[in-house]
């Protein structure tokens, strides 16, 4: 809830689920346009991470990595940005490093979906989109919805359906190589913040319509 007198959903989109993980700088347009009409119907507060944009960016060592980086992050997010305008949607861009929970009101307020996204800071220092969606689900006492290229948490290969508490966390296999730590980091942080979160296949738009309506798919995190 909020004292904008709307329940908002906060939607995390991945960055290997937006962008293809082993391309470089490959955009999944179709993918995210079906997304775009699924969260048209909803109140959302919309992250997005950096994928084969952002991570491969920050991962290579090389000179200008910040200017790099904030590059392949704006280029990714304008790609989103122009999906939503197509469809006639008003949305507002708020980079990780300008994020406060006042710049988010101040987009609700004016009637438009936020669009934050993962980034870099002038010392290097990578904001994860993680902590940015966690951070807001905090705030609006909501839980952090996470689409993702997996089916959820996977141990001993099979996607469980409910985790308490990281007790498993040995067991979970992390798909890639991220330079913000992948599910094992995403699952710390999910407990470090006490905020319950679905983790799921949003390779399938439907599943992002069932996240967004309260229905349990993926993993649930119960971390209160
Ligand atoms: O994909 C990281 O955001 P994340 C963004 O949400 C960069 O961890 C710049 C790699």
């Amino acid at each position: 809830g909020s004292k904008l007198g709307y329940v908002y959903r906060v939607l995390k989109l991945g960055g290997s689920l937006i962008t293809n993980k082993n391309v470089p700088f490959s955009f999944n347009e179709e993918l995210v346009t079906n997304v775009v009409n699924v969260i048209k119907n909803f109140k959302v507060i919309l992250v997005h991470g950096g994928g084969s944009f952002g991570h491969y960016e920050a991962s290579l060592s090389k000179e200008n990595t910040q200017t790099r980086t904030v590059i392949a992050m704006q280029e990714l997010n304008l790609k989103i940005l122009k999906i939503f305008n197509k469809e006639n949607i008003p949305v507002f861009p708020l980079p990780g490093r300008y994020f406060t929970i006042n710049q988010v009101l101040e987009i609700l307020q004016n009637n438009l979906i936020p669009i934050i996204y993962g980034d870099i800071l002038p010392n290097g220092n990578i904001i994860s989109g993680d902590d940015i969606t966690l951070t807001i689900a905090k705030h609006f006492h909501t839980e952090a919805l996470f689409a993702t290229d997996v089916e959820g948490i996977i141990i001993n290969n099979t996607a469980v359906s409910l985790l308490k508490s990281l007790d498993d966390f040995r067991e979970i296999r992390t798909s890639q190589f991220d330079v913000t730590g992948g599910i094992r980091e995403k699952l710390r942080k999910i407990f470090q913040y006490k905020v319950n979160s679905l983790i799921f296949d949003g390779r399938n738009p439907t599943n992002i319509y069932y996240a967004l309506s309260g229905k349990r798919i993926g993993t649930f995190v119960e971390a209160e």
